[in-house]
């Protein structure tokens, strides 16, 4: 009987450290699946966060190279214009993208650098304990906003990052996805699979926003935590295609 399923060649066969219900361990498995399908894997480069995608590179069986916390994008930038017929990109969560990494991120945006971004937005800071992201919801608890995130009390607004630079020049291609139901999962497939292509033909920079599930932080079930993406963060970052 032909195999239908089966572990992408560009993923390890080994366990990951993430927790139940993660939405990391989905995502890896579908840039890996693209990569195969893309036959990319003898010139992709890819570059982990810091974050609790840190070891990426102990998952992917490929090439991949570490940044500090932020940098990725800064790293990517040395890398492709080193090795422009290589295919770069960076996995990076929310804090690492549009806090600590904001201003690297803006400019290899607006520098139009022919990179691709994957941007794993769980709307909190998951490995060091919590705490509250630039990406988390009004009212959300986190470690450092115990009562709900209150913009009134200093703590601001959600940042929507993929809107931000939606107006940039240097901008070729920004969707935002998620991971909270197998049909949302195909659509991310389809989109870092464009994200890819557009490298390969150019077009410059594309960035793949998902919106990715933390039942550790968010003390939910993993089966709360796709529905609480589903009814509560998408009225914040609604999906679909923000610029093509
Ligand atoms: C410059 C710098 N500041 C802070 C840290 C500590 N730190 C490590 S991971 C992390 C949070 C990562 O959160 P996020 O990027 O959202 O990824 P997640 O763990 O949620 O996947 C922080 C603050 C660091 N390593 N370097
Ligand atoms: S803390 Fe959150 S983001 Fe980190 S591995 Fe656990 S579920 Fe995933």
């Amino acid at each position: 009987m032909k195999k239908k399923f089966s572990r992408p060649q560009s993923l390890k066969d080994v366990s990951t450290h993430y927790c139940s219900g993660c939405g990391h361990g989905i995502l890896h498995r579908l840039v890996a699946e693209v990569v195969d399908e893309l036959g990319l894997r003898d010139k992709i480069i890819g570059v982990a966060p810091v974050g609790c995608a840190v070891v990426a590179y102990d998952y992917w069986d490929f090439d991949v190279s570490e940044a500090a916390h932020g940098r990725a994008l800064a790293v990517a930038t040395g890398i492709k214009r080193c090795l422009p017929k290589n295919v770069v990109f960076t996995y990076q969560g929310d804090g690492d993208l549009a806090s600590i990494g904001l201003a690297e991120t803006v400019h290899a945006a607006n520098r139009g650098e022919n990179l691709t971004c994957i941007f794993v937005n769980n709307a909190c800071y998951g490995m060091t304990g919590g705490q509250m992201a630039p990406t988390t919801v009004v009212g959300q608890r986190t470690a450092t906003t115990p009562w709900g995130r209150d913009p009134g009390s200093g703590e601001g607004w959600p940042l929507h990052l993929s809107e931000m630079l939606k107006d940039l020049n240097g901008v070729t291609y920004i969707v935002r996805s998620s991971v909270s139901s197998p049909k949302q999962v195909v659509k991310t497939r389809q989109y870092i699979k464009k994200a890819f292509m557009n490298q390969i033909s150019r077009k410059g920079f594309s960035l793949v926003e998902v919106l990715s599930s933390c039942p550790t932080i968010w003390q939910k079930s993993a089966l709360e935590s796709v529905k609480w993406i589903e009814e509560e963060m998408v009225k914040e970052f609604p999906l679909g295609v923000i610029k093509e």
